[in-house]
């Protein structure tokens, strides 16, 4: 690795964003595009009742038929009519006597059992005489049975009692899933497969690979074949999404460096063989975040046409591609007929499926959006919605509810829908949750119902732990805002009432405890992932906790107990730095402490002068050594000097004359001092070793 190259890698590991692109002269900073709408818009939905019927997605129809149920504790007897499922009902004994699970899927079953006509629809019945499932297709089927699953593990069925419904389903959008898209740390391979699983129990059906610190998926290295182990790695990644129902998409992101040559053409079409040959039948190109060559639209089109006639097309088994533009977002893209994304309108191969991120790069979905770059690339874009990525915002854990989608969209707007998630896969899924089912049925997506399922799904043993984590972890603070703590309402001195203080009060108990709660949580993996913003929450939960315990000292109006425990609640340095580096409550309680914090302090200041100050003297976390003079206003009447801590050892606070001689000397026997200005006194001075907080004259 050359010092370039290693500088240039410790600058995007230290400042993701600032991405400096290339390795040349043309420096690029991304930064500089990015400018998201800093709107919070407000979460619809709420709380259904679900009876104890838990289903993500939420099916299309589904009836429950006259009182009465199966049982299939004792097993089903299993008829696989296609031959296709045997591995995917590891939920229910099979038995060789006793009521029939009819499995079946093409144009006839679809037919006999008026199933919607469309990839991935299915019918599932639970009747007295048999349940029977029928897919559209092999995966209509696999979603019968992942609908099943979900009956019965739902809490209405404990016990094996199905109830007699029937259901009739599909999904609104054809492509639903994820692209693995991210800066960062490439998600491991146990997370992958783990993540996978979670795709196909909710119905998603494409896992877009392409994480951009994959060396040979980017720059230097996507000419060159994988080592073996992530050979291997890929090859079962391939084969766990075949058993998930979900399109394994390879993509290659050349831009950075790309030269429009035969050479590096070869190296392309070579790489894209190689990734067939360890099974990968779908494959995606990145142009994202370059600058330079690379971006030249004409010869992106080129490449990408005859990739399709050299290679996409003579393969029978591989699915079209799907292109990311350089011009991925409004913000930047050239709205004009000579744009790329006009350009690629007109001459790319209408199989081409392309990617669009909205007006920003992190974006709610909109109509308009979809409207303005449908009209240039002449066919429905397919959505890359940057929620939860947070690899501008890397401080930052995204747990709040999937919203900001158009209930709109159909499948004429948009090819598909894939979300781009955090570096940590686990902490991801409660957004998926969310997406998985808005993509499915867009109609009737409820954000909070969803979420509030997802906390169940995610963490069923400590929900209640893992809802007041997730609530108060939702804002990005610059980034694509979101709404946070939207049950919370703080208050300030001013407004403080008993009810509000109660509550908030209440509220921070809750929060200190949650650490604890979620120990047990038995999802190991996500617990691994929270855990340095779960030891932050708590501490925030404590500290919020004890500044409205000074609260409640200072409205009781003893000033040395208050003070004595208010500087024990500032933060340090260090709790600071270990606070900013794993941040939640950012946008209600983190500003709660520090509002009521600084209130507190104005509020004592003028209680303990009668008036407001002088001349507050704002030296302000002073480390003081040895001696400290201040000098005294004329006017001053009263002096008060507010330690860091207490108890402030071998220190004393003394008033001199201009002749040096001593005046008054008080020993400090809290954390403050507060004194008369005596005739004659002209400095005030402070001997021994304390931390100073503030130094304030009065009149
Ligand atoms: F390809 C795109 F659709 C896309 O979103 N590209 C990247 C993506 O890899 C990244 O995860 C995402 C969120 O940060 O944004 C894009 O990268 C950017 C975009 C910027 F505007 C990186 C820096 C930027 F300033």
């Amino acid at each position: 690795m050359s010092l370039m190259t290693r500088i240039l890698a410790m600058l995007i590991a230290v400042f993701p964003m600032t991405l400096v692109m290339n390795a040349q002269d043309d420096e690029f900073d991304l930064l500089l595009q990015r400018s998201e709408s800093q709107n919070i818009k407000s979460i619809s939905g709420e709380r259904l009742t679900n009876g104890g019927i838990v289903l993500n997605p939420v099916p299309q129809h589904i009836a429950f038929m006259d009182e009465g149920y199966v049982d299939i504790s004792k097993g089903i007897v299993f008829v696989d009519v296609k031959g296709k499922f045997r591995a995917d009902l590891d939920f229910v004994p099979k038995v060789e006597k006793g009521l029939k699970l009819i499995v079946d899927y093409g144009s006839k079953a679809a037919e006999k059992h008026n199933v919607e006509k469309l990839p991935g629809a299915y019918v599932l019945n639970v009747t007295a005489r048999a349940i029977m499932i029928a897919g559209y297709d092999e995966q209509g089927a696999f979603y019968g049975i992942q609908t099943l699953r979900q009956l019965v593990e739902s809490p209405a069925c404990a016990g094996g009692k199905l109830p007699f419904v029937s259901v009739s389903d599909w999904p609104d959008l054809r492509y639903r899933g994820v692209v693995e898209g991210f800066y960062g740390e490439p998600w491991s391979h146990q997370v992958r497969l783990s993540l996978i699983d979670f795709y196909g129990r909710n119905k998603m059906n494409c896992y877009i690979y392409g994480p951009k610190d994959d060396p040979y998926h980017s720059s230097p290295s996507w000419r060159f074949p994988y080592p073996e182990k992530q050979a291997s790695e890929i090859k079962e990644l391939v084969a766990a999404c075949k058993r998930n129902r979900v399109d394994f998409i390879w993509a290659i992101h050349p831009g950075k460096d790309i030269k429009w040559n035969e050479e590096d053409y070869k190296f392309l079409l070579n790489k894209f063989i190689l990734m067939y040959y360890l099974g990968v039948r779908s494959f995606a190109l990145f142009f994202d975040d370059i600058s330079g060559e690379g971006t030249d639209p004409v010869r992106q089109v080129d490449l990408v046409n005859r990739l399709n006639a050299d290679f996409i097309s003579i393969k029978k088994d591989v699915k079209p591609l799907i292109l990311c533009p350089t011009d991925y977002s409004k913000l930047w893209a050239d709205p004009s007929p000579e744009g790329s994304l006009s350009i690629y309108g007109r001459t790319m191969d209408p199989s081409v499926k392309i990617l669009w991120t909205g007006d920003f790069v992190c974006s709610d979905l909109t109509k308009e959006t979809m409207t303005w770059v449908n009209d240039r690339i002449r066919r429905p874009g397919f959505y890359w919605w940057n929620y939860p990525v947070t690899d501008y915002a890397r401080h930052i854990l995204m747990q709040g509810p999937v919203y900001g989608l158009d209930g709109t969209m159909t499948s004429e707007d948009l090819a598909g829908f894939v979300s781009n998630p955090m570096e940590l896969g686990e902490a991801s899924k409660l957004a998926l949750y969310g997406v998985a089912d808005y993509t499915w049925n867009v109609g009737a997506y409820n954000p909070i119902d969803n979420w509030e399922r997802g906390l169940e799904e995610l963490a069923p043993e400590v929900k209640d732990a893992y809802r007041t984590f997730a609530i108060h972890s939702c804002d990005t603070e610059t980034g694509y805002r979101r709404v946070e703590s939207w049950e919370t309402e703080t208050f300030t001195v001013e407004s403080y009432s008993d009810e509000k203080y109660a509550a908030m009060l209440e509220e921070f108990k809750r929060i200190e405890t949650v650490p604890d709660v979620m120990a047990r949580c038995s999802n190991k993996m996500l617990l691994e992932e929270l855990r340095p913003w779960l030891v932050e929450f708590g501490k925030l939960g404590l500290r919020g906790r004890k500044a409205l315990e000074c609260l409640k000292i200072l409205r009781e109006g003893d000033h040395k107990a208050f003070w004595n425990s208010y500087v024990c609640n500032l933060m340090t340095d260090a709790d600071r730095q270990a606070y900013n580096a794993h941040k939640s409550g950012t946008q209600k309680l983190q500003p709660f402490y520090e509002n009521l914090m600084n209130d507190m302090a104005a509020a004592f200041y003028e209680e303990l002068s009668g008036k407001a100050f002088l001349r507050p003297d704002t030296s302000i976390f002073m480390k003081l050594k040895g001696k400290a003079e201040y000098q005294i206003p004329a006017d001053a009447e009263r002096c008060v000097v507010l330690f860091k801590s207490a108890p402030v050892e071998n220190t004393v606070v003394r008033q001199l004359g201009s002749d040096g001689s001593l005046i008054v000397e008080i020993v400090p026997d809290g954390a403050f001092v507060s004194m008369d200005i005596k005739d004659g006194a002209v400095i005030a001075d402070i001997l021994g070793e304390a931390d100073i907080f503030e130094v304030i004259f009065t009149n």
